[in-house]
């Protein structure tokens, strides 16, 4: 096993954020993760995931997204699309930790099974939040709402596992996880909604990754914009990286993970993708 870091390359500058305005916002009906082509939306609650067009109408769901997956499974996080496939990181979350955790990839036409990939239990992570492809360095990323303080990889031909990224300053309740260029985007849900603190999204400058330097974690931007503080869940840099896409869920009273009623003037969750235009 290797503990991997990650060296900016020598012609690197230090990243400084990118400008946001907010272009739209649609709601969708899952509450974890979003992915783009740039030719659909694909959203992913819970137990299902969906496409949505580019304008935000419900085309296709797959309310059974664990049918023919080996042993107990009851959550899906944040997702990505390759390749004309889609990935997600699924897993059984049970006595506060997740189990049987499986790299799960379906067809992106269907939103059925075609295949997955078991975890490395020995890897040290114990819940999966989310998932990205990184094509710069050809390996799959699962991240962690428990420990954020690492980052895991595999490998995205093979499935093997590869090791662990450690994180510098370590974010608080990762939710989701994308990968652009050489970029690697985290949402964190660590703005508390009973203060009405907003939450963030924040950057590595991964490079290349090898076994040589420190990762570091930058914030690249607070989440002002959304309508009523909340949890912050999946995010997608969308193709020509023009656009980001952040999914958030307001509303709702959640204590630790742990629903406990609604907010004032809410009788349901409300779950929104949110479209930002980015100006670098
Ligand atoms: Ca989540
Ligand atoms: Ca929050």
């Amino acid at each position: 096993m290797v503990f991997w870091t990650c060296t900016p390359r020598p012609d690197h500058r230090p990243h400084s954020p990118s400008n946001y305005t907010l272009d739209t916002v649609f709601q969708v009906e899952g509450r974890q993760g979003v992915a783009s082509d740039g030719k659909a939306y694909y959203i992913s609650g819970s137990k299902a995931l969906y496409k949505y067009s580019m304008s935000g109408e419900l085309l296709l769901s797959n309310t059974s997204p664990f049918e023919g997956l080996e042993g107990a499974m009851n959550h899906l996080g944040d997702i990505d699309v390759f390749n004309g496939e889609l990935y997600a990181g699924a897993e059984n979350f049970v006595n506060g930790r997740g189990e049987n955790i499986q790299i799960v990839i379906y067809d992106l036409e269907t939103l059925r099974v075609k295949r997955s990939i078991p975890w490395e239990a020995n890897s040290g992570q114990v819940e999966v939040c989310g998932i990205a492809v990184d094509t710069l360095n050809q390996c799959i990323w699962l991240a962690d709402w428990l420990k954020g303080e690492r980052l895991y990889r595999y490998d995205l031909i093979t499935g093997d596992y590869l090791g662990h990224l450690s994180l510098d300053p370590i974010p608080f309740q990762i939710q989701g996880i994308n990968v652009a260029g050489e970029y690697l985007y985290l949402t964190a849900d660590d703005g508390d909604a009973e203060l009405n603190n907003p939450d963030h999204v924040y950057i590595i400058q991964l490079g290349e990754v090898d076994s040589e330097a420190s990762s570091s974690v930058v914030l690249e931007k607070t989440l002002a914009e959304f309508q009523r503080a909340g949890e912050v869940e999946g995010l997608c840099i969308l193709p020509q990286a023009e656009k980001m896409a952040v999914l958030m869920n307001r509303g709702a009273r959640i204590i630790q993970g742990i629903p406990q009623g609604f907010y004032p003037g809410y009788d349901h969750e409300i779950h929104e993708v949110y479209i930002y235009q980015i100006q670098r």
